[in-house]
């Protein structure tokens, strides 16, 4: 049955995952072990994301499946008392309105298990500290893809200092312009490539 949940899941089919899910919920399957099935799968297919062996389109149709299972093991999850891994924010910042690379490390942090707090887009820098501060949120992810607005990065990072919780939180910075240079510039704690690696580094930060 886990090995159904998997083969679903990789083909990205919503509704077959669900049932495949509530079947193994069904006859008595542990929902970790269940939870266990879908991460490995959705990292199978963040992985050939990562080698260009799948594209964008995707990796959306799996991370919807994954969220559309996640959300029927949601209630038995509660009940076995699992928590969520940690809390993260993410938004694309300010005066910048492409969400794509966004939402999909959005679904790669659920994936992962984090609780994560859409910020959207056009994201102003008080709003993620502010966000980080009352929400408790652990990692800040700020996306931008125009070169015009990459700079509002660091002033997430500056705000974020002066508010004095980088003890707590950390700042995650992606998108298309972003390398790591302009992320050690701006004292930013990690930029990563791709939406899989993101979720990675930010699972590997709250393990810390
Ligand atoms: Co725009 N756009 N766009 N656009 N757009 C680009 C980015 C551009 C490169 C096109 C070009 O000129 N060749 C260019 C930017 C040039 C630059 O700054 N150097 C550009 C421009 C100029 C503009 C406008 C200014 C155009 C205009 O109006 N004159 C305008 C700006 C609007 C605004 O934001 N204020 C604009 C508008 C738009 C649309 C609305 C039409 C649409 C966005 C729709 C949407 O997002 N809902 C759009 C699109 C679709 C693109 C392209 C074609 C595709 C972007 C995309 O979604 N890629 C893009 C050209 C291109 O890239 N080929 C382009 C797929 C996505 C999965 O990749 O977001 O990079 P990406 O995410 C990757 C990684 O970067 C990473 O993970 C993902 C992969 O796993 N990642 C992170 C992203 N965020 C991360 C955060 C992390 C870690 C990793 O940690 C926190």
């Amino acid at each position: 049955m886990l090995n159904e949940i998997k083969e679903q899941l990789r083909k990205g089919k919503a509704k077959l995952v669900t049932a495949k899910v509530e079947e193994a919920l069904a006859a008595g399957i542990e929902p970790h072990e269940i939870m266990g099935a879908l991460l490995e799968a959705m990292g199978e297919v963040g992985e050939k994301f990562k080698r260009d062996e799948v594209f964008v389109p995707d990796v959306m149709i799996a991370a919807r499946a994954m969220n559309r299972g996640l959300a029927a093991l949601k209630p038995r999850l509660m009940e076995a008392g699992l928590e969520p891994i940690g809390r993260a924010c993410i938004g694309t910042v300010k005066g910048d309105l492409h969400d794509i690379g966004k939402n999909l490390v959005k679904m790669m942090l659920e994936a992962r298990g984090f609780e994560v707090i859409d910020l959207g887009v056009d994201v102003a820098p008080e709003v993620f500290v502010r966000t980080a501060q009352e929400q408790g949120c652990s990692v800040i992810c700020c996306s931008a893809l125009l070169t015009t607005t990459m700079g509002a990065m660091a002033d997430v990072v500056k705000l974020a200092n002066e508010a004095g919780i980088r003890d707590k939180v950390k700042i995650m910075v992606g998108g298309a312009p972003v390398d790591q240079r302009f992320c050690d510039r701006i004292g930013a704690d990690a930029y990563t490539r791709d939406a899989a690696t993101a979720a990675e580094t930010a699972a590997a930060f709250v393990k810390e």
